[in-house]
């Protein structure tokens, strides 16, 4: 199967790129000849702009060479069900016997919040509510720009089951490194098998949480109760093992 723009299999595709020199007709070949080592037919570049006097921007549009077999591409689907708050609380009570301590904090330079508390706060996210609605969560929703050594000082203090941490901002890949410094740090205080570490921000995918040394990673459009909903099989999983 290849990209579909005006007939099946034309390969089609549209894509965006900046490079590093003045705008011009070098830079412009420039893209072309990129773009042809990228595999693209029928190359054009159909927009060219400065960005200041020594970058580019371009956006161009190819036929790609090469193709892709959906069925043989091997798909993990989801090991949990989707639960109600409901459920979930009644997993928890049964399972723990007591409320599931919730830590959530965004952390590093990151000042965006807004998904975070999406996933905490009471009224939650396209009418999913959030864990603070659940009545066998505690929720401390620290906010943003904490340290990941406040993180640990209260996941300790708190007794913490899981760890929610955000990051929405990915320049040179600061999201990936402030996760791994919240790891490292629960790593450090004897902390990070004890409890349930996800994170989540709208530039992670979920394949990443083994590099990350995450027990799980969510990415945009979650849901609350999708990590309500993972958390209580996670207890599940823990009392059955
Ligand atoms: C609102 C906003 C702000 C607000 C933040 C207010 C606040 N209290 O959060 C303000 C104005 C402060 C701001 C500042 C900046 N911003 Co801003 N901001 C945005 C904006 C417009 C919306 C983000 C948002 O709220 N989305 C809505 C939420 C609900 O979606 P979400 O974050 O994806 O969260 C969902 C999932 O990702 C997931 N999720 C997220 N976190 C977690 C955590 C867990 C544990 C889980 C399970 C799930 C989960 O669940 C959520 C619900 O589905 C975006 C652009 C955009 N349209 O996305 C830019 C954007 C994120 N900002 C950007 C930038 C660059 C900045 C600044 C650096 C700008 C500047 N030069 O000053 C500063 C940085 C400040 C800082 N120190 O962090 C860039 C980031 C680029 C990048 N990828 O690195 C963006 C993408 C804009 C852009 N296109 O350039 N920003």
């Amino acid at each position: 199967m290849k990209p579909y723009g005006d007939w099946t299999d034309d390969g089609k595709v549209q894509m965006s790129f900046t490079l590093p020199m003045p705008e011009g007709e070098r830079a412009r070949q420039a893209a072309i000849a990129l773009a042809a080592k990228m595999g693209f037919e029928r190359i054009l570049v159909a927009h060219m702009v400065p960005m200041g006097p020594d970058f580019t921007y371009f956006v161009v549009y190819g036929s790609t060479t090469h193709s892709v077999d959906p069925d043989s591409l091997v798909v993990a689907e989801r090991e949990f069900p989707i639960l109600t708050p409901k459920e979930v609380d009644l997993k928890i009570r049964s399972t723990l016997k007591r409320p599931l301590v919730v830590v959530g904090a965004c952390t590093g330079t990151d000042a965006h919040t807004v998904g975070l508390d999406a996933i905490l706060s009471m009224k939650g996210f396209a009418g999913d509510k959030g864990l603070e609605y659940y009545q066998e969560m505690q929720v401390h929703n620290l906010g943003s720009q904490v340290d990941p050594e406040h993180i640990v000082e209260v996941v300790a203090e708190e007794g913490a089951d899981a760890v929610l941490i955000s990051q929405v901002v990915t320049q040179r890949d600061a999201h990936i490194h402030h996760l791994q410094e919240v790891r490292d740090a629960l790593a450090s205080a004897g902390l990070r098998e004890r409890v349930v570490l996800i994170g989540g921000g709208p530039r992670f995918s979920p394949e990443q949480a083994d590099e990350l040394g995450y027990d799980r990673i969510f990415s945009r459009g979650t849901k609350p109760s999708d990590v309500a909903s993972f958390l209580a099989w996670v207890i599940g999983s823990n009392e059955a093992a």
